[in-house]
This record gives C-alpha cells, sequence and structure tokens, in this order.
C-alpha cells in the first residue's frame, strides 16, 4: 500500500511499488516505446530479479504492463539480470543474464545469457534453446552479463560486462538468428587507469562519426572531489573497425549522486535516448520505509560534440508544463526569491556571465522557511565549477558532487525537480547533474542568490509541472 508514500515521483517511471533497479530492454517498437527494469516487486531492496514493463506513446505519461520474465527457471535460478530488446521480424524479443548462485555464503554464481519473445508485446516466452550462450569464454571469470543487441549489416551484435585479472572489459559476440552465437573477442578494456573492475551495462552504439561505448564501471577509485561512488557511468568515444575499438579515456557521463546503469535506443526519430537508473548502490533510499526504491531518470537525447557527450531531457517534456511564471531579465545583487514555489517544478535560465561580476552564485531549491532545509546548486566563477549539495537536501543524504563546467558569455540553466529528485542540464546538456534528494514537503522555496557582486539573469521562465505519473 503506496498511499501514504510522499517521496513518489510526479513525472519520472517507477516501479507500481517495491524495488526498481536497471532500465533493461528500452525499444521503439510498432509505434511505442517499450520500457522494462530490473525489479523486485516483493519488497523494497533488490532479490531475485524480475523484469517490470512499462509502454508509453510519448516518453511521459507510462502504463504498467504485467511482469514480462520472472526467475527460477533452468537458467535463471537466481534472477533475470539486465538485458536489452530487439526486433527480430516483428517479434519483441529480449535478451538477458541468466544467475545462478552457487553458494550465497561464498558469492560463487555462474552466469549466462538467454532468449525470451513475445507474440503480443506484453506476454514473453523463454526461449527452450536457452541459455543460447552458457558460459563465458574459456578461462574468464564469472563475471559475464548485461548483453545489449543491435542489427550491424545485416546480422546481430552484442556486447556483454565482463572482467579479467580484476580489470573491466567487454566482450563482442555475433549472431544470425539470436540462439546462437559466436564470440569474436574482446571490444574494448581497461587500459591500466582507473576504470574499474567490472564493466556492467555496457552500451555500443554510432553516433555522429563517431562510436560511443557506454559502460557502468564497478570499483572506480575516489580521486578528489571526483568518483565519490564506487560506481560510475561513464563513456569512450572512438573509432570501430573490423571488431576492434580504438578510444579515447574514459569520461563521466552525469556528475550527480545518482545516476547508473544507463541504457539508449533509437527512436521513430533516429534519436539516440538514454535512460538510466536514478538511484544508486551506495545511496540511502528512505523511500524503502514506503514500500519503494529506485526511478527511472527523465529521457535524455545523446549527442557527440568535439568527443563529448552531451545529454538534453527530450523534446516531449514540454508536456509537462502546467502553468508557466515568466521571471524577467533582472540584476541581483544579494538573493532574489522566485516567484514560484514548489517541488515538482521545471526552471529555464539564463545567466549573463559578460554582465556578472560575482565571484559565485547559486540556486536555493526545495528550501524550508526557516531555512533548515535546502537543496543547493552552486556556480563558482573562479573554479568554473557547478557544484550540487545536499547536504542539507532532507532525509538521509549527504554530500556534494562538482563538475567542471564552460563559462562563456551566457549560462544556460534547465532543471526539474521532482519531489525526490533533481535533475540539471548545463549548456544543453554539456554538463548534467542527477540526484536524489528527500526534503519534507513543506520545503518548497526558491531563491537565486550570489556571491561577492551582482548577477545579470536574462529572461527566464519557470514552471509548475503536471504529475502523470502515480
Ligand atoms: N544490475 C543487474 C546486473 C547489472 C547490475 C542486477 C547493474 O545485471 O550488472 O540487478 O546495476
Amino acid at each position: 500500500d503506496l498511499s501514504q508514500a510522499t517521496y513518489r515521483l510526479g513525472y519520472h517511471l517507477m516501479a507500481p511499488s517495491g524495488w526498481m533497479n536497471d532500465p533493461n530492454g528500452l525499444i521503439y517498437f510498432n509505434n511505442q516505446y517499450h520500457a522494462f527494469y530490473q525489479h523486485h516487486p516483493y519488497d523494497p531492496t533488490h532479490g531475485p530479479m524480475h523484469w517490470g514493463h512499462a509502454i508509453s506513446d510519448d516518453l511521459v505519461h507510462w502504463n504498467h504492463l504485467p511482469i514480462a520474465l520472472a526467475p527460477g527457471d533452468r537458467c535463471d535460478q537466481s534472477g533475470c539480470f539486465s538485458g536489452s530488446a530487439v526486433d527480430d521480424n516483428g517479434v519483441l524479443t529480449l535478451l538477458y543474464t541468466g544467475h545462478n548462485v552457487i553458494n550465497r555464503e561464498r558469492d560463487t554464481f555462474y552466469q549466462n545469457q538467454n532468449v525470451a519473445r513475445s507474440i503480443d508485446g506484453i506476454h514473453f516466452e523463454k526461449s527452450s534453446q536457452n541459455p543460447v550462450i552458457p558460459s563465458q569464454p574459456e578461462g574468464m571469470q564469472h563475471h559475464f552479463r548485461d548483453p545489449k543487441v543491435w542489427k550491424e549489416n545485416g546480422s546481430w551484435k552484442m556486447v556483454v560486462g565482463s572482467t579479467e585479472d580484476e580489470r573491466g572489459q567487454v566482450l563482442l559476440y555475433q549472431s544470425d538468428q539470436l540462439e546462437t552465437w559466436s564470440y569474436e573477442g574482446v571490444l574494448a578494456k581497461h587500459n591500466g587507469g582507473n576504470e574499474g573492475y567490472m564493466w556492467e551495462c555496457p552500451d555500443f552504439f554510432p553516433l555522429g562519426d563517431e562510436h560511443v561505448l557506454l559502460l557502468s564501471p564497478q570499483g572506480i577509485q575516489t580521486e578528489g572531489d571526483r568518483y565519490q561512488n564506487h560506481h560510475q557511468t561513464g563513456y569512450f568515444v572512438g573509432q570501430y573497425k573490423k571488431n576492434q575499438f580504438e578510444r579515447g579515456p574514459f569520461k563521466e557521463l552525469d556528475y550527480g549522486h545518482d545516476f547508473y546503469a544507463v541504457q539508449t535506443f533509437l527512436d521513430g526519430k533516429n534519436r539516440r535516448i538514454a535512460i538510466g537508473w536514478m538511484d544508486m548502490w551506495e545511496s540511502p533510499m528512505p523511500s524503502q520505509k514506503e514500500g519503494w526504491a529506485g526511478a527511472f531518470t527523465l529521457p535524455r537525447e545523446l549527442l557527440l560534440k568535439n568527443g563529448h557527450l552531451y545529454m538534453k531531457p527530450v523534446d516531449e517534456l514540454v508536456a509537462l508544463r502546467e502553468t508557466e511564471i515568466k521571471l524577467p531579465s533582472r540584476n541581483i545583487a544579494n538573493s532574489w526569491s522566485l516567484p514560484l514555489q514548489g517541488q515538482k517544478i521545471e526552471l529555464v535560465l539564463a545567466i549573463n556571465l559578460s554582465q556578472t561580476n560575482a565571484k559565485g552564485f547559486g540556486l536555493k531549491l526545495a528550501q524550508a522557511e526557516d531555512g533548515s532545509e535546502e537543496t543547493v546548486l552552486f556556480f563558482n566563477a573562479e573554479t568554473k565549477t557547478v557544484t550540487l549539495d545536499r547536504s542539507r537536501a532532507g532525509e538521509g543524504v549527504t554530500g556534494k558532487r562538482t563538475a567542471p563546467i564552460s563559462w562563456n558569455d551566457q549560462l544556460h540553466i534547465q532543471l526539474f525537480l521532482d519531489r525526490s529528485s533533481i535533475e540539471v542540464f548545463l549548456n544543453d546538456g554539456e554538463t548534467v547533474l542527477t540526484s536524489r534528494i528527500y526534503p519534507r514537503e513543506t520545503s518548497r522555496g526558491t531563491e537565486l542568490f550570489t556571491f561577492n557582486g551582482d548577477v545579470q539573469l536574462e529572461d527566464s521562465v519557470g514552471y509548475v509541472l503536471k504529475t502523470v505519473i502515480a
């Protein structure tokens, strides 16, 4: 019973109840968006993984469908782990990892890859030929999961997350009909730097003239302000030739506290859309007391510019806008309380940096009247960084995250607050920060403040957003 749940989001996809983690099987199929996700329906913790399922016409309004995959069969005794979906000649087909625990105390398990198909797009049948890849290549370790499949020059290709000698790597497979696969070799591997011991949820696709390998490494080491989480989603950009990927350095994709296991897909408009899990293994999850945990991020369109991945909230999200509040240009010397209160809001702000002399400035969001709670976004003109500080953002949360930003004539800020989440998109998605926050429902203030000088706000706008998800 979630009727008492206060942290539920208004416009982000969540499981109807229980636990959710990775987005799985994202696909645009028969003119509809299908999203699956790692799901434990019986309680709000990670358990034997199922695949939850929802559909949408517009990436904004979602309808829940019955659970698509449940574990416990011969090849997936302990869980149906992450994977992807393809359109196989009009048949919606899932590829997923079977997780099989051998000994819980000793943490021994094996993982294999499997297929399930659906005639009606709702009910799925596991293939009698499972497992279609029974085990990792000879001599490799047992971490072998998260198949992402795509069509390339008439045949199927798959990347799978793996590890060797405590270093992450991605394996490449090839197939003609999804039930038999041949191993093509290591597509990319850890280069000795700080790149983690296991590369979860790989995704590989062309974008512009290059290829992008997205991945979610486990075991990234903290470096000062950076990489505060052991888990971290990032990417490589490079050239893909003859089953080899010549890649650049590991880059972070989102600098917030809660963004992991991102997956992408191509939609009917040929956009490359990414959705992540908006929580994180390390995160406090006070919503568990309410019987649920985890949500999707907003869908974001990916664009590549100068080797850098931009994430822009998809245009369809304008449908969420209910009330518009104009924020005409003004000079702010100290602080200004915006005529926009609430916890389900969007702000689209432009700061004229050439007419701003402050050493810094920022926004306070979900602010309590007595100042006892606030989520702070601070722009530092000297270090040219942005910091998202959630140390006073409510129940259980701590910590700051800092990211470098471009500091040109204008700073463009688009941010979405949704009760227990914040997503900040700077300069058209060049820098993105996604975090969960847990303020009291009464903390609704929004304030722009300056530090040591003035800030020039250009014509800006705020919106109160609709609740479209229960
Ligand atoms: N989550 C799944 C795995 C994946 C991990 C299990 C990433 O397949 O590697 O729920 O969060």
